[in-house]
């Protein structure tokens, strides 16, 4: 039975709502990598391509992988997909999107008895969002062949190392070179685009020209703990206080500079009681820029502030350690070239705009070209559970990665 568009979108809308349903914090959205609920997710995906009578499986480093041969066995493959980890409390597109819409352009293919010239190697990461580890993207980095050992070793919250936790997940730490993929001649992504853009100006589609990169910080800050009431002010060595100072200098030097931006996400305070003074704090930096360079000074510029603000109050910076560094990526010309004519061939303006978010693709594109295309999300809200796109949108998406898929020659 032939799909339409359509009825496919309707169908990847319906199965985005069934994937947000696989949380390890239900009401909420949290599906870190390698979790319980990234296990039944990554089965749940298996299920759908087998259904269609598309092989899958997960790979050595936890991600899902399905392929859709071309007309000629072995023919060079167009790789598609995306992610699905989520952040916590997580919206329902933001990875999963592009990654069930590659299941479901194989699957629209299938329906038809249609074979392209390329094959499609269709992928779901396991780890893009890098919170439950502080290394992101091993992932993309397994398939690419650019993975480092040492990501094994890190621990997470828990305690728990990523060589455990990707054991127990049925990955294989032991043979993560297995999971680098060849016969590759172009990696697409589909994301929504996290951002106002496209609705402001009415568009439903758009053309990523390049993805900031991005560094991520550890900080630590020891003051001393002390009594909350017997404690003159002057003679504190309050760590929260100082590290307040730190988080307004860091949002300070993002704002003086045109598209730096910096955030500290994440914030926890020892002893965490409401009568003592703090003795610790501990805190995460996510520092991006569309240019390397820039990023770099901003990093180096608020290490600098740390520093001054940490001797003037007479606490410690005893840790402030870069925990992920991304260098921004410039899509492939060819790629956004194909995208841009696909959008056009839907009807719609093929509205080149860059990504302020990371992806997978920064990665994939340090081994092939690669390019993203990226969808209209209401407000432009993401990484968070109101985020949304509507199933028209869905649909002519999902119509413009068909037609890039169909149209895209391999060198
Ligand atoms: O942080 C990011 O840009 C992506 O959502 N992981
Ligand atoms: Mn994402
Ligand atoms: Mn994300």
């Amino acid at each position: 039975m032939a799909l339409t568009t359509e009825s496919q979108a309707r169908r990847l809308m319906a199965r985005l709502d069934a994937l947000a349903a696989f949380t390890d914090d239900p009401p909420r959205l949290t599906r870190l990598c390698l979790s319980q609920s990234h296990r039944r997710a990554a089965e749940q995906f298996i299920a759908w391509a087998k259904e269609s009578g598309i092989a899958a499986r997960i790979d050595p480093v936890g991600n899902v992988r399905a392929r859709y041969e071309g007309r000629r066995p072995g023919a060079p493959a167009l790789m598609i997909g995306s992610h699905i980890d989520t952040v916590r409390d997580a919206g329902r597109y933001d990875g999963a999107l592009g990654a069930l819409a590659a299941l479901s352009l194989a699957e629209g293919l299938a329906a038809q008895g249609r074979r392209l010239d390329v094959a499609l190697e269709i992928v779901a990461f396991g780890d893009e969002e890098g919170v439950r580890f502080p290394y992101t993207l091993t992932g993309s980095r397994g398939l690419a062949g650019v993975n480092e050992p040492e990501a094994l070793a890190q621990k997470d919250a828990g305690g728990v190392t990523m060589r455990d936790a990707l054991k127990a997940f049925g990955g294989d730490p032991d043979h993560l070179g297995a999971a680098r993929a060849d016969g590759v001649a172009a990696f697409v992504e589909l994301h929504i685009e996290q951002g106002p853009v496209l609705e402001a100006e009415g568009r439903p589609l758009g053309i990523v020209s390049a993805i900031n990169g991005a560094t991520r910080l550890s900080a630590v800050v020891t003051g001393s703990a002390g009594h909350a009431g017997a404690s003159p002010m002057d003679l504190r060595r309050d760590a929260l206080a100082a590290a307040a100072e730190m988080v307004l200098a860091i949002e300070a030097r993002a704002r003086a500079e045109d598209e730096l931006v910096a955030t500290v996400g994440r914030l926890d305070v020892e002893p965490g009681a409401v009568n003592v003074i703090p003795g610790r704090a501990r805190f995460t930096i996510d520092i991006r820029a569309p240019l390397d360079e820039p990023r770099r000074r901003a990093v180096a510029d608020i290490a600098a502030a740390m520093q001054a603000i940490a001797r003037r109050r007479g606490v410690r910076l005893d840790e402030l350690t870069p925990t992920h560094e991304a260098a921004g990526y410039v899509c492939h010309p060819a790629i956004v070239a194909g995208l841009a004519a696909a959008v056009v061939a839907v009807g719609a303006d093929p509205r080149l705009l860059p990504s302020g978010a990371g992806h997978d693709t920064m990665v994939m594109g340090q081994r092939w070209p690669a390019g993203m295309l990226f969808v209209r999300c209401k407000g432009g809200v993401s990484h968070n559970p109101a985020e949304s796109i509507s199933a028209d949108d869905c649909a002519i998406a999902l119509a413009a990665l068909t037609r890039f898929a169909e149209d895209f020659r391999a060198a």
